[in-house]
């Protein structure tokens, strides 16, 4: 298990860091609708933090391939509160957003970081909020907004187009007075990508752990992994079977040297990625002594 760099200003465990999702929405594809409201979602963000998550990721729109935008005055209502309360009870929130006035409102009320899964592409002032606040940002590969991504899905080398556009977007974060120390990548496994593309992106892992930067994987009770799970008549397992298959990626991806997980359930990973841990450790000593 290489050793990841370390973004600024997020925990820093001894191991690969687990992020639990809480999506405070009402379609998101595997968990919408799951809460009735602000306190049920808090209850489930602690609990997250109670089972390990090392951050709890709040967001408030919807990704789900296909799903519409909300506008942002509804999307500041519904994490706003969610965010504070985690904050007041010292949870580490970061926030799920592509809007600049979102990530600021957040930032204000306690997120310590900003998880945009456009990559700073949605919102030009993004980078300026980022900038100045000095906290992680999260840069997602990402080519359209949900409702057109299906279409965007097309690439000559899926692993090298997506380092390509991720480097594009580094050097943007950059020229906008971001610090490299404050950036975390993601190849956005589903985003404009099909199943065969996330599996290409999870064999060459190795080609974004290049540039550097610390890894962050979301493949959490993704539709691939539904379709890898399919039962005999090829009906896809439902998102809530996804988890132990989530936690198997998890284990690979920790065993690569990724910084971080984004998951629906937090326990299983901590345990997935402390097994990863402790037999890197077990490794390390070994050829310590073999030298
Ligand atoms: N996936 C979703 C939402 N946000 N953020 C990052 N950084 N990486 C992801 O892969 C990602 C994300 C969509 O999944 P969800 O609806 O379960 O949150």
């Amino acid at each position: 298990m290489p050793s990841s760099p370390r973004p600024v200003g997020l925990p820093a465990p001894d191991r690969c860091l687990v992020m639990g999702i809480l999506n405070v929405t009402p379609d998101s594809f595997s968990d919408g609708g799951r809460f009735s409201g602000v306190p049920d979602a808090v209850a489930y963000g602690l609990a997250m933090a109670a089972a390990g998550a090392d951050v709890v990721d709040v967001g408030g729109e919807s990704t789900r391939p296909g799903a519409e935008r909300v506008p942002a005055e509804e999307e500041i209502r519904r994490v706003l509160p969610v965010v504070t309360e985690l904050a007041a009870s010292a949870v580490c929130t970061t926030i799920d957003t592509t809007r600049a006035a979102v990530a600021a409102q957040a930032l204000s009320a306690g997120a310590i970081g900003v998880n945009d899964v456009s990559g700073g592409l949605a919102d030009p002032k993004m980078a300026r909020v980022v900038a100045e606040a000095g906290c992680p940002w999260v840069l997602m590969h990402w080519r359209g907004h949900s409702r057109d991504m299906a279409t965007l899905a097309s690439y000559s080398d899926v692993v090298l187009d997506v380092r390509d556009e991720l480097r594009c977007r580094i050097d943007a974060a950059l020229a906008a007075g971001v610090g490299a120390d404050q950036l975390i990548l993601d190849p956005g496994l589903g985003f404009a990508k099909t199943a065969e593309h996330n599996w290409a992106l999870l064999d060459r892992l190795d080609v974004l752990l290049d540039l550097s930067l610390p890894v962050l994987i979301g493949a959490s009770r993704k539709a691939f992994l539904g379709r890898l799970l399919a039962d005999e008549a090829g009906v896809a397992a439902p998102p809530g079977r996804r988890d132990a298959a989530t936690a198997a990626i998890t284990a690979l991806v920790a065993d690569l040297g990724v910084w971080g997980v984004r998951v629906h359930e937090p326990a299983a990973n901590v345990d997935a990625v402390t097994v990863v841990a402790a037999a890197a450790r077990t490794r390390a000593q070994r050829s310590l002594s073999d030298d």
